[in-house]
């Protein structure tokens, strides 16, 4: 088989984001933009004795554009001279499944096809991103390498062969390249089962316990009708929207509480079962609701991390927790109370890596709705659920009753985010950088009653490898503890999406039943004020509220 060089240019604006490169799909659609990315990838990360004897993982999560995408992957990683590619049947891989599969099968790495909680479809969005040998997404030198790389590309390497049958689980070959069709869950499945007590979690469906998982048309369908209704004993039907669909049903595959409202609206009826679940479009994210309540995402962090003993896999105990700068501080207070290490990272799994590979954290979590732990190296929102139910069967209360203790016990975090969507780039750069100019003069002022003791740019110093990242959102807080956080979202495709971050803590147990809106209220008036929000952008309130 004759390997072809097929002469390129670079192509503009192919900068990894928060989470890997994501565009329209129909930028993705355009003459060698695909090969032109997985090149620079495989450029940017080709070790000095070239990529014999490696295996590569690719799969996606079923978007629109997913199968041509991974044959043109599989035909130029057989030019490169990879000796195999596992590929999940289909085309299908969870986010966290791929991580789990790199893991498993000791892959050189991973291409991951996915826009993640962004809408598919032929107008909807499509995404690459790069995982090392760790499962991990790339650190941000190599994707920074990668980027180079696209900025001065000259060709890129192919095979003239047909599309493979990507269907059937088996291996086949091109050339030289041994490609093996995978079952996406298999790997996956196993690797639950380690974790937790499958038995103890078939007593509680066989109890009566109900579970509805909203998959969102999206990855996690085969993974969710698996694990809990096969494996698990569910009753069928109890995984809704389970079949991947190119255009995910027309529904953005984002679990929160504008997407997924028709889960919400159930979880709050007179018969709603005792755990509502939703994952995202490539099943790293998790939405959890129990009867007649909403568990924000940085509570269900700080909450797995008070009750990860309940699951075989944490019985031990935690190493340490990590979350995202954004994310609330409910769970410091775990860690404090446990005696446990807290790392504060930048948005992004790919920071939480490094402290994942040398031990010294065990769980961790985002305000987005992301949560995982040592086990692989993405959040992974099928994962959540089994650790809730594991919390569930073992203390035998509802998800309310686990939630009103927890607050009686470390207090509570109101939190809300908001979200001011396909905004004038220029409108939100110019909002952040005049905000980041009159930064050094806010500590010390009182703002409607509150007073300022930190206003900052948040910059991380990886205590692994020393490496720093700058310029990771703007942090104003007050006195009484409560923060707002600024930044601008780097995984849209269209605008500029500014995120406003609003937080406070409250101690007292009469004031826990609050709707976080209302409990926030002022806090929010002063988030808007502050940046000037109106002004620089036109809007009068945000477009989506989680
Ligand atoms: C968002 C979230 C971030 C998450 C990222 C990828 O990034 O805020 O916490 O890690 O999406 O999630 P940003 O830059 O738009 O704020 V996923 O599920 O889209 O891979
Ligand atoms: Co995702």
């Amino acid at each position: 088989m004759f390997v072809t060089r097929v002469p390129t240019t670079p192509i503009a604006g192919m900068k990894p984001g928060t989470s890997g490169l994501r565009k329209k799909v129909a930028e993705f659609a355009r003459p060698h933009y695909v090969e032109n990315f997985v090149q620079s990838v495989f450029d940017a990360v080709r070790p000095p004795t070239g990529f014999a004897g490696l295996t590569l993982v690719v799969g996606g999560d079923g978007r629109f554009h997913n199968r041509e995408a991974i044959q043109t992957v599989i035909r130029m990683a057989a030019a490169n001279g990879f000796a195999r590619v596992v590929v999940g049947a289909g085309g299908i891989l969870s986010t966290p499944a791929a991580s789990c599969v790199i893991r498993a099968h000791q892959a050189f790495g991973g291409l991951i096809l996915s826009a993640s909680h962004n809408p598919g479809g032929p107008d909807g969005d499509f995404g690459i991103k790069f995982n090392t040998a760790n499962g991990g997404p790339a650190p941000e030198r190599v994707t920074d390498t990668i980027h180079a790389r696209t900025l001065a590309i000259t060709e890129y390497l192919t095979v003239d062969a047909d599309d493979l049958d990507l269907d059937t689980p088996g291996t086949r070959t091109l050339g030289s390249l041994a490609v093996e069709v995978v079952d996406p869950v298999a790997d996956y499945l196993a690797l639950m089962q380690r974790l937790f007590d499958f038995d103890a979690l078939r007593a509680l469906f066989a109890g009566g316990f109900r579970l509805r998982f909203d998959a969102m048309h999206a990855v996690t369908g085969p993974y969710a009708h698996a694990i809990f209704e096969r494996e698990l004993g569910a009753p069928a039907g109890t995984v809704i929207h389970g079949t991947p669909l190119p255009d995910f049903g027309g529904r953005h595959p984002d679990p929160n509480l504008v997407h997924a409202k028709a889960l919400y609206d159930e979880m709050m009826g007179a018969d709603a079962p005792d755990l509502g679940a939703a994952s995202d479009g490539d099943g790293d994210r998790n939405l959890i609701i129990g009867r007649g309540i909403f568990v924000s995402p940085s509570d269900s962090l700080a909450m797995l991390a008070a009750n990860a003993r309940c699951a075989p896999a944490y019985a031990q105990g935690l190493a340490g927790v990590a979350r995202s700068m954004p994310t609330s501080a409910a769970v410091d207070r775990v860690a404090q109370a446990l005696g446990i290490p807290c790392h504060e990272t930048p948005t992004g799994w790919k920071f939480f890596g490094n402290l994942l590979d040398a031990g010294r954290i065990t769980l961790c979590g985002e305000e987005s709705a992301g949560t995982g732990s040592d086990h692989v190296r993405e959040k992974d929102g099928v994962w959540a659920v089994l650790l809730w139910l594991s919390i569930l069967a073992k203390r035998r209360q509802s998800v309310r009753e686990i939630a009103e203790a927890h607050w009686a016990t470390y207090g509570r975090h109101y939190y809300t985010r908001h979200d001011y969507e396909d905004v004038e780039v220029e409108a939100v750069h110019g909002l952040l950088d005049a905000l980041s100019d009159r930064l050094p003069r806010l500590p010390g002022l009182t703002i409607a009653g509150r007073r300022i003791v930190l206003a900052d740019d948040f910059a991380y110093t990886d205590p692994v490898d020393g490496s720093v990242s700058r310029h990771q959102g703007l942090r104003i807080g007050f006195g009484d503890g409560s923060r707002i956080v600024y930044r601008m979202s780097g995984t849209g495709t269209s605008g500029a999406t500014l995120r406003v971050y609003i937080e406070q803590y409250e101690p007292d147990p009469a004031r826990h039943g609050l709707d976080p809106q209302a409990a926030l209220a002022p806090l929010i008036t002063l988030a808007r004020d502050i940046a000037g929000i109106p002004a620089w952008t036109g809007r009068e309130a945000p477009d989506v509220i989680t």
